[in-house]
């Protein structure tokens, strides 16, 4: 096992790993920003490094200065967290050639999902269900044609290097095509400079339901159950849980299998993701992420594992517990707490006066936050997230009722108003939601 991990990150995820760590008598090494000097991930570190200026690009996306931080010290590898440098390629390509360790996949595979069609082109040959499309890049106006009359309105456009709902486009008929095909090309161009786009069939009100998979470097694989994330805002989740009130165990298992076996088929090693729409008892492929994501920990609670913790060991080169079979117990919420306004949805960084989190049984809270430090406003609003289990949906929501009530954090505004609404929904309650229900609900609409 590692004798000590820089974390390549900030903020709850930086924290979080921070405990695994410890748990497993590792020692920890903390960079930071100018802006993160007194940031609780710096201040629970064992060691800390300032790598550069508060603007990310200058600090938490500096690849020399990461490694150099490493280097100084002898730290033997790298837990990149989630977004900044977790799905570069480039990176995990240049802490190997360092000859430090990066806890997460291999360079190959980030490369090809993070380009939407490779990932695509690779999910079908590995024998996962996709959405009807174009398969591959539609490059003119009379493919663009062919390829919805066949497939049917309304269709899809979606850019190659878009992913997270950017560069998408939904056309309703052919007299509306050709303008949303060279719209949807240039604008891609200009955002991702790569103007290739590929079409889909256009699921109506599909769920966003995502499986967990787990990889080790002896080519066992497993899959740790679903979350459903489909509670989102601008493609920003914002409540995610496990089990899906909306799937089977026989759906759960299929989805499950099929996404560790893709997983098995291309080598992959560490956690994943392999995210579906599920549409009409349907499952279909859309994307797969190479990191470890935010709303692990509801599937943490209901499997009773600890993902850091597994990353680590397959790092490590050792092999995952394949023999007992994995049982998922009860059920979990995660409700992410931002910085902003709940009416506006306006970051709202600033000095945190009052925190009071909540406690008892089957609750947790993974943040980066305390009284009297300030929040800074050069990153994410997400400031940390509560996390609760319960033996079934009933207790989990009942006690994230509570747990939200407990919870103070004064100073900043907050989006805890919001949650206490949803979860008092009865379309939530009920389990009976899409991906489009919190804009149509903010909007005034029903769920
Ligand atoms: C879709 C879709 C409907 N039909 N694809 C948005 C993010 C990207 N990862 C995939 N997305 C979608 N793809 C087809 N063929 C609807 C969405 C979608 C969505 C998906 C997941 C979570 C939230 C969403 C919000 C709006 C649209």
């Amino acid at each position: 096992m590692f004798k000590k991990v820089l974390i390549a990150n900030r903020g709850e995820i930086a924290v979080r790993i921070h405990r695994t760590c410890r748990d497993l008598g590792i020692q920890t090494v903390a960079v930071h920003s100018e802006a993160d000097a007194n940031a609780l991930h710096v201040k629970i570190a064992n060691e800390s490094v300032c790598i550069g200026p508060a603007q990310s690009d200058k600090s938490y996306l500096n690849i020399p200065s990461i490694i150099a931080a490493a280097e100084v010290t002898d730290a033997d590898a790298i837990h990149p967290g989630y977004g900044f440098l977790s799905e570069n390629p480039k990176f995990a390509q240049i802490v190997e050639e360092s000859g430090l360790t990066l806890i997460g996949p291999k360079a190959e595979h980030m490369t090809m999902m993070g380009d939407k069609i490779s990932a695509i082109k690779f999910a079908k040959e590995a024998g996962l269900p996709t959405i009807p499309g174009s398969g591959g890049p539609v490059t003119n106006e009379v493919d663009a044609k062919r390829i919805a009359k066949e497939i049917g309105y309304p269709v899809l456009i979606k850019a190659a290097s878009g992913g997270g709902g950017r560069g998408m486009k939904v056309v309703d008929s052919e007299e509306t095509l050709m303008q949303n095909f060279n719209t949807a090309r240039s604008e891609a161009k200009s955002a991702f400079g790569d103007d290739r786009v590929y079409m889909e069939k256009y699921l109506n009100r599909p769920r966003h339901i995502e499986i967990q998979i787990m990889a080790d470097k002896h080519g066992n694989v497993i899959h740790l159950g679903e979350r459903d994330c489909s509670v989102q805002r601008r493609h920003q989740k914002v409540i995610e849980e496990s089990p899906s009130p909306a799937i089977s165990p026989e759906l759960r298992e299929k989805a499950g299998s099929v996404a560790a076996d893709a997983c098995r088929k291309m080598g992959y090693i560490g956690a994943g993701t392999i995210e579906f729409l599920y549409a009409d008892g349907e499952f279909y492929f859309i994307e797969m992420n190479t990191r470890l994501q935010v709303e692990h920990p509801v599937t943490e609670f209901v499997t009773g594992f600890d993902l850091v913790e597994m990353q680590l060991r397959v790092a490590a080169g050792e092999k995952l517990p394949i023999n007992k079979p994995i049982e998922l117990r009860g059920h979990s919420i995660e409700c992410r707490i931002n910085a902003e306004c709940p009416d506006t949805f306006r970051p709202w960084p600033g000095k945190i006066t009052e925190y009071f989190t909540p406690g008892g049984p089957g609750v947790r809270i993974d943040s980066g936050i305390y009284p009297e430090w300030t929040v800074p406003p050069h990153y994410d609003a997400m400031i940390g997230k509560l996390i609760v289990h319960g033996r079934d949906r009933d207790q989990a929501l009942s006690r994230m009722r509570r747990a939200l009530e407990e919870l103070i954090i004064e100073g900043i505004k907050t989006n805890i108003p919001l949650h206490k609404r949803i979860i008092n929904n009865d379309a939530f309650i009920k389990g009976e939601y899409d991906v489009h229900s919190l804009e149509r609900y903010i909007q005034g609409d029903s769920f």
